[in-house]
């Protein structure tokens, strides 16, 4: 396609999208295996307090966009008082679950999605339902149907995928990416076409993790993490 839709010569847009689900389903492995591909599952990231991100260029059917990715480092339940900061300005979320745990299923509809109206405002979110885990078929305790009702009762499309193999990593970054960046095109288009989106990004475009700490959440979203969005 040849449509540009992106303006030109400027910087591609900015967008932050956020990695909601219970510890262990294996939110920073995919964030991990998309910014370094090359490198082997780690089994022992080191779990420290409060939120990072990274960011990460990305394809879109209308061009290129950066995604600020942001991930709970550490224990999801320290990440209750640092709700209203994770979900700041944020376009996209992706819910994972572990299709081995029905317990991290079941806590989506029990928790996450209870998090999320409480906190994002939902109108705007684009949202993605991700089931990893699926190079261990042999464990699994959810199936695709059920994850798939799920997505028709709160209108999102869901992928499986594998941290460990990298099966649809990319895709399902791409996909929830792709859909927060028509949105962001389509209310542009309906506002003129004048509206700020993204801006100058901060990080580079290369993978730069960042380390949001608890002390400092307050000013969080400031500094490197400028959306302008
Ligand atoms: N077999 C398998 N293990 C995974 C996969 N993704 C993550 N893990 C493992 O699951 C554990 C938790 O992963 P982690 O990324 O820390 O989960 P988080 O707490 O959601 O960030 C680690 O031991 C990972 O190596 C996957 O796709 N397949
Ligand atoms: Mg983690």
């Amino acid at each position: 396609m040849s449509n540009r839709a992106t303006g030109g010569a400027g910087k591609p847009p900015l967008y932050k999208i956020v990695m909601l689900g219970d510890s262990g389903v294996g939110k920073t492995s995919l964030v991990a295996r998309l910014t370094n591909p090359d490198r082997p599952l780690n089994h022992d990231i080191s779990a420290t307090m409060g939120i990072e991100f990274d960011t990460q260029m990305l394809d879109t059917p209308h061009g290129k966009v950066k995604a600020q990715i942001w991930d709970t480092a550490g224990q999801e339940r320290f990440a209750r008082v640092l709700l209203p900061t994770y979900f700041r300005k944020a376009k996209g979320v992706i819910l994972v679950y572990d299709i081995t745990n029905a317990k991290s299923f079941e806590s989506l509809a029990e928790r996450w999605m209870a998090q999320l109206q409480d906190h994002a405002s939902t109108d705007d979110l684009a949202k993605l339902l991700v089931g990893n885990k699926s190079d261990l078929e042999a464990s699994r305790e959810v199936s695709q149907e059920k994850a798939q009702q799920f997505c028709q009762e709160y209108g999102m499309e869901m992928l499986e995928t594998s941290a460990k193999s990298g099966e649809n990593v990319l895709t399902s970054f791409e996909r929830l990416i792709g859909i927060v960046h028509d949105r962001a095109l389509t209310s542009q288009k309906s506002r003129g076409g004048i509206a700020g989106l993204g801006g100058p990004s901060g990080g580079t475009s290369s993978a730069t993790p960042a380390t949001v700490n608890l002390d400092e959440t307050k000013g969080a979203n400031t500094d490197s993490a400028a959306c302008g969005c």
